[in-house]
């Protein structure tokens, strides 16, 4: 008997900060714990510093580097592009890499405007016909916790849903003094905190519940206007140096919006960086005629879960340890009870992705369903922008 090896998915990275690191991470890890159809290969890395982009080329393994994103594009040995950079450069890259035949994986928010994600959701759509596919990045749908409460929906366990409350808390910004970053600043970014950290919320909750946020109304703050130039970093945040020259804050700081969805359900998001103490606390809450889940990252190996149709005598809320081989992704994984973490979101969606391509399919989720998130943040921004009050999405 002879067995034959998958064909070789040939990726090209661009970006290597913080979310290079992680999906280099995820592209090398998948096909050591998962079947794939295709083989990921790590082949190059795109940065502009020639010496940065090497050396995180050879920390992370990748085969071989570019300094320019475009001659990536060209290159026949690379099959898909995966985007990691900030926002502003997505459009530009995606649309290059679909018209050029490459598969992509875009880092959330798609876009930093409607506008933008209507091009990159045509170019997809065109891309698909030619056998080729794009997804962007909402990681979260991939923790296994998450997964099993779509499964619960799915399968009818919650019934009719009414509620979702929907918070995503951290801190890193808590301090004054803690530095500008790309994140702060419209022009890359787009958005603050209700795009970096709101838009998960807005795929989560429409992930689980099946439903689609049909109008909303919001109301953004900045707290802290102006910050150092540089500084010590730690994490995402820091403290500034005083003497290092100050910059505009020109995005929210936090985000809050009343939420309707399709079929009657009505929703409450709340996302921010000032919530002292709080350091990754992604929480999803959803009631529903028959039961209720709720989640919180912080806690991402279990799912809370009431089911309404116990006797009331004994029906509470229960813990489930989401650490089995009955429960999404896990198998592939640790002994049960063991649990996974953050970087595992990310080697999901690359295992989801591959098997997409593999199978000539639509991946999830698609250009088109993160076009949707990027509605509803549009829907927010003009609310609280123009005190407009309720807007349809
Ligand atoms: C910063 O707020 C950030 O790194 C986001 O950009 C990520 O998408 C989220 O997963 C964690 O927080």
């Amino acid at each position: 008997m002879t067995s034959t090896s998958p064909a070789a998915l040939r990726v090209g990275m661009v970006g290597y900060a913080f979310m290079g690191a992680m999906h280099s991470h995820a592209w090398r890890t998948a096909p050591r714990f998962f079947d794939l159809p295709l083989q990921p290969e790590l082949a190059v890395l795109a940065g502009r510093d020639a010496a940065a982009v090497k050396t995180a080329a050879d920390t992370f393994g990748w085969r071989d580097t570019e300094t320019d994103w475009r001659a990536l594009i060209e290159r026949d040995d690379v099959d898909l592009i995966d985007i990691c950079t900030p926002g502003n450069t997505h459009a530009e890259i995606a649309i290059a890499a679909l018209e050029a035949g490459k598969h992509v994986l875009c880092e959330k928010p798609l876009a930093n405007s409607v506008e933008e994600a209507e091009r990159m959701t045509a170019a997809a759509r065109e891309a698909e016909a030619r056998g080729v596919f794009a997804m962007c990045g909402f990681s979260y749908r991939r923790t296994p916790a998450l997964t099993l409460a779509r499964r619960l929906v799915e399968q009818g366990r919650l019934g009719t849903v009414r509620h979702v409350r929907a918070q995503y808390l951290q801190d890193w910004l808590s301090d004054e003094t803690s530095p500008m970053t790309w994140r702060l600043d419209r022009e890359k970014s787009g958005s603050g905190a209700l795009g970096d950290i709101g838009a998960h919320s807005i795929d989560a909750a429409q992930y689980v519940t099946g439903l689609q946020i049909s109008g909303v109304s919001g109301l953004l703050n900045t707290f802290v206007h102006e910050r150092p130039l540089s500084g010590a970093r730690s994490g995402l945040g820091g403290s500034g140096a005083a003497d290092s020259g100050m910059g505009q804050v020109t995005v929210d700081d936090a985000a809050i919006f009343s939420a309707r969805f399709d079929g009657g359900a009505i929703g409450a998001f709340e996302a921010t960086r000032f919530a002292l103490g709080r350091k990754n606390s992604m929480r999803l809450e959803v009631n529903g005629t028959l039961g209720s889940l709720a989640f919180d990252f912080e806690h991402m190996n279990s799912l809370e879960f009431y089911d309404g149709t116990q006797p009331q005598e004994t029906a509470g809320f229960s813990t489930i340890n989401v650490t089995e081989p009955v429960h999404p992704y896990t198998g592939n994984w640790w002994p049960a009870g063991h649990g996974l973490g953050y970087e595992h979101g990310f080697t999901h969606q690359v295992v989801d992705l591959v098997q997409a391509i593999a199978d000539a399919r639509t991946p999830s989720p698609s250009f088109e369903d993160a076009l949707q998130v990027q509605k509803v943040l549009r829907a927010v921004e003009r609310s609280s922008a123009e005190d407009a009050g309720w807007q349809h999405v």
